[in-house]
């Protein structure tokens, strides 16, 4: 399945069950407009739209990408108001992101700035090339990263590189990206590859495990420990009930059984 909004291009590969989303205003540096963020809303609606594990057909992980070597310079300066109710509008593709419940893989080239690099870190993993550049420069509008670019930060490092990196608001390379472990892995030109295999890697896996894993970790940063545990309990009780789990126990006790994961 291909289908193109009119400001992203949203492919479907059945075989594998990855879909890709593309940020496709490249003259704008794929800045996010009112459009672009419908559209992402709008293109991942229409990948969930794909899932339908009776039919053999499972959306099992996401990569999203920015068109013509940018992942995505910001929120779109031309379009805003100082109104604070489109603010508001303005935060709804993070979220929906978020709470998407397959792994969504941020593949990140040149420049992730501003809402461009909150909606990467609303992504569950962010595979960077070399040449990626990351910033908040919202500080030089007067504004903060008002989507959770400092509260992401400081949970994925701490508060104070949050600070450094959201008052300056100065471009970090990506090694400075990844020692501050705010991208997973940082690669030259085998980023596409290497995003390729591990998106296959996890889609190859039992579906329900691995949204089950997303929503544990998720949750983990929201509640304590004792709380945590209670709620991956919940998690993995019904997954014993699951097909996947007969067929992962039995590819345990016999040898020449392949499985094939099928979310069910
Ligand atoms: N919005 C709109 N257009 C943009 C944006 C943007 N954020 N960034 C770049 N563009 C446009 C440029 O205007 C230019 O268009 P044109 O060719 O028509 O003049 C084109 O993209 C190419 O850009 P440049 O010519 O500037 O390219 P350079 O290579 O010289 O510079 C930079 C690239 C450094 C990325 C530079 O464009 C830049 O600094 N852009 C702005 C980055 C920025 O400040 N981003 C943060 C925006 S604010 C935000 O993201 C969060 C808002 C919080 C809202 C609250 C939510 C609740």
């Amino acid at each position: 399945m291909r289908d193109e909004f009119d400001t992203t291009i949203v492919q479907f590969d059945e075989e594998t069950g990855i879909g890709h989303l593309t940020l496709n205003r490249p003259d704008a540096l794929n800045a996010l407009s009112d459009q672009l963020r419908k559209d992402i809303v709008g293109g991942l609606r229409r990948l969930e739209a794909e899932n339908d594990a009776d039919d053999g057909v499972v959306l099992r992980a996401v990569i999203i990408e920015g068109a013509d070597g940018n992942f995505c310079a910001g929120a779109d300066i031309t379009e805003f108001s100082g109104d604070a109710a489109g603010a508001r509008s303005d935060r709804e593709h993070y979220e929906f992101i978020s709470d998407f419940p397959v792994p969504v893989i941020a593949k990140i080239r040149g420049y992730c700035l501003g809402g461009g690099f909150e909606t990467a870190m609303s992504c569950d993993f962010r595979f960077a090339h070399e040449d990626a550049r990351f910033g908040l420069p919202e500080v030089d509008l007067g504004i903060i990263p008002g989507a959770g670019g400092a509260q992401f930060i400081s949970r994925l490092n701490n508060p104070s590189v949050a600070m450094e990196i959201a008052m300056t608001g100065d471009h970090i390379s990506a090694e400075r990206a990844s020692e501050l472990e705010l991208v997973n892995r940082v690669y030259g030109d085998d980023l596409d590859g290497a995003t390729r295999e591990f998106a296959e890697t996890i889609a190859s896996k039992p579906p329900l495990a691995v949204q089950a894993i997303k929503d544990s970790a998720r949750a983990a940063t929201e509640v304590g420990l004792a709380e945590g545990r209670k709620y991956d309990r919940r998690l993995v009780e019904p997954l014993f009930a699951t097909e996947d789990f007969e067929k992962g126990a039995r590819a345990f006790a016999e040898d020449d059984y392949e499985p094939e994961f099928e979310g069910r």
